[in-house]
Parts: C-alpha cells; structure tokens; sequence
C-alpha cells in the first residue's frame, strides 16, 4: 500500500521518470527552513559556491533534518521500499538575474553508482518557475542508455566540470517542473535534465536529496550515507552515527573541511556532484 503517492503519480515516475508536484512542507516550515538556509548563506559571504552546499546535512542539524523530513520520506518509500538512505545532498540557489545554469546531463553518467535504484527528491524553498530557472527534464529519456557527455567547464554553469550530454535536445518536447514553496518533485537519476538562467527579480532555492537504497554500492571514494529509514543488510557506505549537533560556525569550519578533502579527492577520481 502506498504511503504517500497516487497510483497515478507513481506511474508517472515509472513512465516519465519525474513526478510533481508532491507538497510535503507546510509555509512555516518553508519559512524557517529558509531563514535557516540564509543565514547559513550570510555567513558564507552571500553566494556560496556549489562545493559550500554539498552534503550540509551531514553538518547541519537544519538540513539533516529537511533530509529525513517524514512526509519526503513516506514517498520515497513509495518509490524505493522501506530501506532508506541519503546518499547525498546539494542546495541549488538561484539568485535574481543570476546567469548561472544547468546544462543538459544524466546524473548516472559520472556518480559511479551500480545501479538506478536512486532516486532525486528536490524540495522547493521558493517558488520555482519557468521565469526563475525551473528544473526541465525530457520525460521518458531515463529509459535511455547513458548517453556521451563532455566536460565543458563553461563559466556560468553549475555542474562542476560543466558536463553536458551531446545530444541534441527538443526543447519543445521538455518538461518545465513547476514548483510551489513547499512542493516536490521526484527524478531518476538517468532522466536527462538541466536547467535555465534566473531571468526574473526572484530567487529559486532548490534542495535535493539523493535517496537510494542499501544495496546500491559506488565505485568510488563513499560519502558517510543517513539510514533514514529500515536496514542495511549489505553495508557498503559508513553510515552516520549521530545527527549533526555543531553550531553554525563549527558546521562551518568541519563542512569546509570535508569540501577541501572531497575537492581534491575529485580531483583525483572525478566522480561529480
Ligand atoms: O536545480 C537545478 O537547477 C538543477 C538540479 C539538478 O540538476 C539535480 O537536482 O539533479
């Protein structure tokens, strides 16, 4: 029985490889969770750079906590099955006029991961709109083969070596995801999708959260992963023993830390985020 999906939004998953909108935050937990998020933000000198957003759940209680949040949880459940973890996370702020972007990509192609049982939630902090820089994904093309990407390291786009598929993509044939303050979405990890500049005076907050499920290894340095829910009967990634407690300046300092390590562990074995 499903916990918190339609039939019709699971087989919109099954089908397009993306489901929205599922609202899970009320407004006063939009609220503070983005209060909490700009004042980490203030103290990172404004506009932190996407290394400085990885993996604040393993720093933050405020970001553990929207990670394992019960109302995300109960529809990835639906998705992936009552063993739960957080593989990773990654804030995607988008600030007025900001011509940063998304290229087109497969998130499969360079997380060195041994399967597709993964599953992308992207919260919405702020409203997300066409005008603003939406998530676009292609319905269906996660039933592609990975396809070639190339590393462009264009200026303005997020990915961290600016990977880009190398097929040519109907625009009109993409699908604009939407969001509210509060809603969610739900993407495979081999949809093709990206993202465009923010052209409106609006700022777009996204939080993704990578779900997979225990048995998913990775064929490259492991991340410290959140048993959110159930059992891992396989233990591939260490798990976190304790949710993060630290003020914001010792989440800080540890968080730039573990970013400076992992940056040159990317370095080395080039697995992406
Ligand atoms: O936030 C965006 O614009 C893109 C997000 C994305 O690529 C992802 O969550 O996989």
């Amino acid at each position: 029985m499903s916990k918190r999906l339609s039939q019709e939004q699971f087989r919109s998953y099954q089908q397009k490889g993306v489901v929205f909108p599922i609202k899970v935050l009320s407004p006063e937990e939009v609220a503070w969770f983005c209060a909490q998020f700009e004042k980490l933000e203030a103290r990172l000198g404004g506009k932190p750079k996407a290394v400085q957003l990885s993996q604040t759940h393993l720093h933050f209680a405020w970001a553990y906590e929207l990670s394992t949040h019960p109302g995300v949880l109960d529809a990835v459940e639906d998705i992936l099955g009552p063993n739960i973890m957080v593989w990773t996370t990654s804030i995607f702020p988008k600030y007025e006029r900001d011509p940063s972007y998304v290229s087109w990509h497969q998130d499969g192609t360079y997380w060195a991961l041994d399967s597709t049982q993964l599953t992308s939630a992207w919260i919405a902090l702020t409203d997300s709109t066409v005008a603003n820089g939406c998530m676009r994904v292609v319905p269906g093309s996660h039933r592609f083969p990975i396809q070639p990407h190339v590393e462009t390291y264009a200026q303005n786009n997020v990915l961290s070596r600016g990977q880009e598929i190398q097929v040519e993509i109907e625009e009109s044939g993409a699908l604009d995801v939407v969001l509210k303050a509060g809603e969610m979405s739900f993407h495979h990890v081999n949809i093709i999708h990206g993202s465009n500049p923010n052209r409106s005076d609006s700022k777009r907050i996204g939080f993704a959260v990578r779900f997979t499920t225990p048995k998913v290894n990775q064929m490259a340095e492991k991340p410290p992963v959140v048993l959110a829910r159930g059992v891992d009967e396989y233990h591939h990634f260490p798990v976190l023993v304790s949710p993060p407690t630290a003020s914001v300046e010792e989440g800080i300092a540890a968080h730039s830390k573990e970013a400076r390590r992992l940056l040159e562990s990317l370095r080395k074995t080039k697995p992406s985020f």
